[in-house]
């Protein structure tokens, strides 16, 4: 009789969970584990340093946009803001070069006013860019220098309408309320060239390092093309 017959007894397999971890899978776990633990302890102040710079990067170039979307509508760029506190272009004309120079007019703009490490973001114009209407004959006067591999001053940028900069983490700098920050170095010639202003800047890369060219530097400078603001200006049908 086949119905005697037992089937023999099969022992049930064992499930991931009741066999429990081999040493190599622990290990795979543990460097895993150590790896994440690293990413977090990557320095938080290096962190934030770097969405520091990123955030101002974004609206660095936020405002150049809206510097050219003004002058498209204005036949003009804007004049500074008239002051740390007042965020509207500064209604007086520029009689100087420094009285061209200041602050982003961040509220004619409607852009933000501080930076990644809250402070106020600068602005420098040609005057003749910001008094009256931009004719192609108009010549455009800020220049933005770099150095090269032995630390020389060379130009990057010359005949530029408009710079625009932040003054990075350390060194110089306003605050929200209008405090102006030290200095603190004796060696950072290029960010004390920026501060200065009014019509040269440096962009260079960042360093810590006072004995290189230029000393010390973190501000980011950025600056308007004549050219792509001529572009715009004549698809906007205010050039001919
Ligand atoms: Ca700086
Ligand atoms: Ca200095």
């Amino acid at each position: 009789m086949a119905s005697l017959i037992m089937p023999p007894a099969v022992p049930p397999a064992p499930s991931f969970s009741q066999r429990g971890f081999t040493l190599t899978e622990l290990a795979v776990v543990l460097v895993i584990v150590a790896l994440l633990i690293g990413g977090m302890l990557i320095p938080l102040s290096a962190q934030q340093e770097i969405r520091a710079r990123a955030d101002s990067e974004r609206i660095l170039s936020n405002i150049r946009e809206a510097l050219i979307g003004f002058a498209a509508a204005n036949g003009r760029l804007p004049r500074p803001a008239t002051s740390a506190a007042d965020g509207t272009e500064n209604a007086a004309t520029c009689a100087t070069e420094a009285a061209c120079s200041g602050f982003v007019p961040w509220v004619t703009l409607g852009t933000e006013k501080l930076d990644g490490w809250e402070k106020i973001i600068r602005y420098s114009v040609t005057p003749a860019y910001a008094n009256g209407p931009i004719t192609l004959a108009s010549v455009s006067n800020r220049t933005v220098q770099t150095r090269d591999g032995v630390g020389a001053a060379i130009d990057l940028a010359v005949q530029v309408p408009a710079v625009i900069f932040s003054q990075g983490k350390d060194r110089w700098g306003t605050t929200d309320s209008g405090t102006v920050l030290a200095d603190g170095s004796a060696t950072n010639l290029d960010e004390d060239a920026n501060n200065a202003g009014p019509t040269s800047y440096f962009s260079r890369q960042p360093s810590d390092n006072p004995a290189t060219a230029g000393g010390e530097f973190d501000d980011i400078v950025t600056w308007i093309s004549p050219n792509i603001l001529f572009n715009r200006l004549i698809s906007a049908g205010r050039l001919p």
